[in-house]
């Protein structure tokens, strides 16, 4: 992972002018330099290393989803590109039970997706209990951009997308369908929340200009009652950005997550002054503090404005990917070394 430290701007504009041109880089590419430099300066003259760009993605499958991220970003995408690109991969995966197509049924056999998005400006979307439409994370980023609206639910969400030129797709495949049916058999159709039956990807990124936004997108717990929704959809519980502070995501039981407004905990901790790690503990202690979490785990992963991120669950078994570059690769003619890793966060 490169950093870039402290320095002068004049040092910094001097490198780029250099560099730019032993590479062979064109004004575009030096002038998104620049602006990355631009974006960081408060963060430099507090004598702090930062890294950017950075993403960081609940689960094994952030590692692919934060790969089209950074696709994104070198194609000149933004952080919300960065988002919708990671989000888009990983609900299109038929394999995965958790997220988009695929997704396991509620306890009646209907797919029922949540997502939400926000930008570094306070900009938010969401939807909710859709239906058919495989990519709620691009139907929750219409809403943020076409309507003077936050949340679309149901059957209003779905015609939205409908309107705005999504296509309905049957979300419910044969290997959801029979552990559905396996299912009803074993738990005589009563839903229970167990600490292994979600796997939400929530996604933040910080971009080559230091803008930050957040992603999360959901089947919801598996099995859960018809017309249950979760935290994943909810501005504060399942994500929270604020552009001048940090974000945060949730992953885990949605009802634990929403009884204590857990990603908008964790952007104020970071606000009054702590690290993402402490903050991702102390949202995961009010949790421990407040119910019994015999049988629920919760887990937040954080990314602050200056890049450094944390992690933090109930129980051991959560992990996250962290992907890194550094703003001068990226503008190496596209050619992005990224710097990926598998982290598994420490446990209460
Ligand atoms: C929910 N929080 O619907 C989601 C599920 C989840 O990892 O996060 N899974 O409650």
């Amino acid at each position: 992972m490169s950093e870039i430290k402290k320095s002068t701007r004049g040092d910094f504009l001097a490198k780029l002018a250099t560099l730019g041109g032993v590479l062979g880089l064109g004004p575009l590419a030096i002038n998104r330099m620049i602006a990355a430099e631009d974006a960081t300066k408060e963060v430099i003259s507090a004598g702090e290393f930062v890294t950017l760009p950075t993403m960081v993605s609940t689960w094994n499958h952030g590692i692919i989803a934060n790969k089209e991220g950074f696709r994104s970003l070198a194609e000149g995408g933004k952080a919300m590109d960065m988002i919708e690109a990671a989000a888009r991969i990983v609900e299109a995966d038929e394999e995965g039970l958790s997220v988009g197509i695929g997704g396991l049924p509620d306890r009646d056999g209907y797919v029922t997706l949540d997502a939400c998005c926000m930008d570094h400006m306070g900009r938010a979307g969401s939807v909710c209990f859709l239906q058919d439409i495989m990519h709620p994370l691009s139907v929750a980023r219409k809403v943020m951009e076409e309507t003077p609206h936050v949340m679309l639910a149901g059957e209003g969400a779905r015609r939205f997308a409908i309107e705005q030129g999504f296509e309905t797709t049957d979300l419910l495949t044969d290997k959801a369908r029979e552990a559905w049916e396996r299912w009803k058999v074993k738990n005589e159709y009563a839903p229970v929340i167990n600490i292994e039956n979600h796997d939400t990807i929530g996604i933040l990124a910080l971009d080559d200009a230091g803008r930050l936004a957040g992603g999360c997108t959901t089947s919801g717990v598996s099995f859960k009652m018809h017309g249950r929704v979760g935290d994943s959809p909810i501005i504060g519980a399942g994500l929270f950005v604020d552009g001048n502070v940090g974000a945060a995501t949730a992953t885990g039981l949605g009802e634990a997550v929403m009884r204590t407004v857990g990603s908008f905990l964790v952007v104020e901790l970071m606000r009054s002054g702590m690290h993402p790690q402490q903050a991702c503990e102390a949202a995961v202690r009010r949790i421990i503090d407040s119910m019994d979490i015999s049988n629920l785990q919760v887990g937040y992963l954080a990314l602050d404005k200056s890049g450094r991120h944390g992690a933090h669950a109930i129980h051991k078994g959560f992990n996250y990917s962290l992907t890194t570059t550094t703003a001068i690769n990226k503008t190496e003619a596209n050619k992005t070394e990224l710097d990926e890793k598998l982290i598994d966060s420490s446990f209460g």
